[in-house]
Parts: C-alpha cells; sequence; structure tokens
C-alpha cells in the first residue's frame, strides 16, 4: 500500500494566511503542509499538498490517488458546494476521505451549508481554521491502521 496522503485545496485556498485573515486566519498553505507532514511522518507516511483553481485538476489528482493514494484530506473550497463531478471522483477512491473547511461553513450564508463532497467523506471538519487539516491528517492515519488487511 502506498504512504502518501493526499492533501488538495480548491479555487483561491492559494490566498489563504494572505487575504481576509479575520476569517480564515494567518497561516498559509506552506504552513498547512509542514505541520500535516510532522504529523504523518511519525506514522511513516508522507504528505503531497496540492492546490488548484481548476476543476479538472483537482478531479485528475483525485484519479490519481486512486493508485498513489492512501487517503484523501480535501478542502473543496467553493466547489464542495457545486462540483458534482468532484463529489463523483471521489466516490471512486476507495480509501478515506475527509472534509476541511476552515471557516465554519453552517454560521455563513445559506449556499455553503450545502456540499456535493460531504455526500462521500467519510469526516468533516468545519470552523477550527487551519488545525482542522491536521485533525483530518490524525484521523486519516487512525482509518489506515484500524484497516483489516485484505483476504
Ligand atoms: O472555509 C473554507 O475552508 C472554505 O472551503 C473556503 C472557500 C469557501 O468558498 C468555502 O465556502 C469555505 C474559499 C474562500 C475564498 O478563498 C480564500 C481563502 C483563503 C483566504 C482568502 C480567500
Amino acid at each position: 500500500m502506498t504512504n502518501t496522503i493526499y492533501v488538495l485545496n480548491g479555487p483561491n485556498m492559494n490566498l489563504l494566511g494572505k487575504r481576509q485573515p479575520e476569517l480564515y486566519g494567518s497561516k498559509t498553505l506552506k504552513d498547512v503542509e509542514k505541520s500535516c507532514s510532522v504529523i504523518a511522518l511519525e506514522k511513516g507516511f508522507k504528505i503531497d499538498l496540492r492546490q488548484s483553481n481548476s476543476e479538472a485538476d483537482l478531479i485528475d489528482w483525485i484519479h490519481e490517488a486512486r493508485e498513489d493514494g492512501a487517503g484523501i484530506v480535501i478542502n473543496p473550497a467553493a466547489y464542495s458546494h457545486t462540483s458534482i463531478a468532484i463529489m463523483d471522483a471521489l466516490m471512486a477512491f476507495e480509501g478515506p476521505v475527509i472534509e476541511v473547511h476552515v471557516s465554519n461553513i453552517h454560521k455563513r450564508e445559506k449556499f455553503r451549508h450545502q456540499s456535493y463532497v460531504s455526500l462521500r467523506a467519510d469526516g468533516v471538519i468545519a470552523g477550527l481554521g487551519v488545525s482542522g487539516y491536521d485533525f483530518a491528517v490524525m484521523k486519516i492515519l487512525e482509518i489506515l491502521k484500524n484497516k483489516k488487511p485484505a483476504g
């Protein structure tokens, strides 16, 4: 089995820590990559963190994870609320999937309350800031540890 956990980020998440700190905090995706890597490395896993503003990239990366990914942490950003295509791609991924939102989407506009990705995610974390990514990686590691070997 692969030892890579994909941490995928959707549109505008490259602005994390650079814009709207009152809503999304001051930590960047580089900081997220560092903290998730420390957690994963301790258990012999590595983090592959990526961000794209393109729905197609995110779908291609989810397909790639079918071969190379032990689990997926995903913040699909605004695509959470619109993308059946990303949900479908995740449905074809067999490992654990945790959805993360930095802000509490349930405390915000009504259109953010619904997420297609939640229909596939094994768990959803929202409103815990960038710590949500760390918790998601911890949970993926726990799920993988408890997974019974096939056969
Ligand atoms: O809270 C989250 O993590 C979101 O997924 C962020 C998305 C938003 O569309 C979701 O409803 C909730 C993207 C927000 C805009 O992008 C920025 C990200 C960081 C800093 C500034 C803007």
